[in-house]
């Protein structure tokens, strides 16, 4: 029999490699998706990894709690990952209700269903990099305090700590993953990387001329989402559950992550890039830098691909995706 996993927030980055490492494991893998009126546009994802006709798609939200329960009950999955939130920090000042919402008060709903439905599944709990914000050790690890700088990251770390809690209070084996800045040709546009491959792209082809930005002193631990969802999945094969942070152990400019891009296609980035105010926010991550020692010992999981590696295969994609 193989196994089944539940995976929310299928349709986004994490979600489509999440499901596409579970497939070639043999788990059969269902996955929570939001209906929208383009929900052939919603499964973009799983089409470019050419998987989305093997996931079951189930009909949910994670802010209905009834429905969570059903598909717990119809599903009785032996691993829930939940990926689903809203995830773009700087959306979260402008949607601070909705991200509190979704990406904190989601996760009791979540954990809720599995206590309810079906507590010896194994959980997963998307944490990130971003609760340490105004950082208050050099290197992050799983002991360094949190210091959280926008709603997102207040958002998240509820979501973390109502994982330990519901570990302790009722023993689910419940982990979180506290994971670094993660990027791939699938990550969302909106997003730094993604921004910068498209617009060099774009660049590149004659289609555009510039590229704007806010703040490219920030500095941030990049690594790829196809690694990092692998150390998701080691997370759920451990006897204990546990809490890890997920990360490289290098951190780089928004400056430096940029031209690297435009190198890549023989642009000089001086030539392009315009630092554009409207673009800062109102609270900045200054610079994160993660230790990945503990799961590198306990779970044996290390980073492969390098942000070289990674910000060439991005513009490469958005080249072709655009030609
Ligand atoms: P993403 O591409 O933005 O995907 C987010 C997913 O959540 C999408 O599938 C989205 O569905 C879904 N979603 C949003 N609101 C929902 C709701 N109310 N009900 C059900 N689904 C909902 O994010 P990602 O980069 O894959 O990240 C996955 C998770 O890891 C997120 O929780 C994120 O906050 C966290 N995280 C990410 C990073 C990173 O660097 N990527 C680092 C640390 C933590 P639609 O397609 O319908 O919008
Ligand atoms: O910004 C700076 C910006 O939006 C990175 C999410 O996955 O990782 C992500 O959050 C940095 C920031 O990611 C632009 O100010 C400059 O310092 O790519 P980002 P993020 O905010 O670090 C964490 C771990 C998560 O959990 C989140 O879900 O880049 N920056 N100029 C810019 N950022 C954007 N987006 N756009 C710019 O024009």
């Amino acid at each position: 029999m193989s196994k089944k996993a539940l995976v929310t927030g299928i349709t986004g980055q994490d979600g489509a490699y999440l499901a596409q490492l579970l497939l070639s494991k043999g788990y059969e893998v269902h996955g929570l998706a939001r209906r929208s009126s383009t929900s052939d546009v919603n499964l973009t994802r799983l089409n470019w990894l050419g998987i989305e006709k093997d996931v079951r798609i189930v009909d949910g939200n994670l802010l209905d709690l009834s429905g969570l329960i059903r598909t717990m009950r119809d599903v009785k999955p032996d691993e829930v990952y939940n990926l689903a939130a809203q995830s773009f920090v700087k959306s979260s000042w402008q949607q601070p209700i909705l991200t509190g919402e979704v990406t904190a008060l989601g996760v009791t709903n979540i954990l809720e269903a599995v206590r309810l439905e079906k507590p010896d599944a194994r959980f997963y709990q998307a944490s990130s990099s971003e609760m340490y914000g105004l950082i208050q050790e050099d290197m992050q690890s799983e002991t360094t305090p949190f210091y959280p700088r926008s709603p997102y990251a207040v958002a998240k770390l509820y979501g973390h700590w109502l994982t330990v809690n519901y570990r302790e209070s009722f023993g689910l084996h419940a982990s979180s993953g506290i994971l670094f800045n993660h990027e791939s040709p699938l990550r969302g546009i909106e997003f730094v990387t993604r921004k910068v491959t498209d617009s060099v792209a774009r660049i590149k082809l004659g289609i555009a001329n510039e590229l704007r930005l806010g703040n490219i002193d920030a500095k941030r631990d990049w690594g790829h989402s196809k690694d990092y969802v692998e150390a998701m999945w080691l997370m759920l094969q451990q006897d204990e559950a546990d809490d890890y942070v997920v990360a490289t152990g290098l951190t780089t400019t928004v400056r430096d992550m940029c031209r690297i891009a435009f190198e890549h296609v023989g642009l000089a980035m001086d030539d392009h890039l315009v630092i554009d105010p409207d673009l800062f926010r109102p609270a900045e991550v200054d610079v994160l830098l993660g230790n990945p020692t503990k799961a590198k010992e306990k779970l044996g999981w290390q980073a492969k691909t390098s942000l070289e590696e990674m910000i060439t295969e991005m513009v490469d994609a958005d080249l072709k995706r655009l030609g």
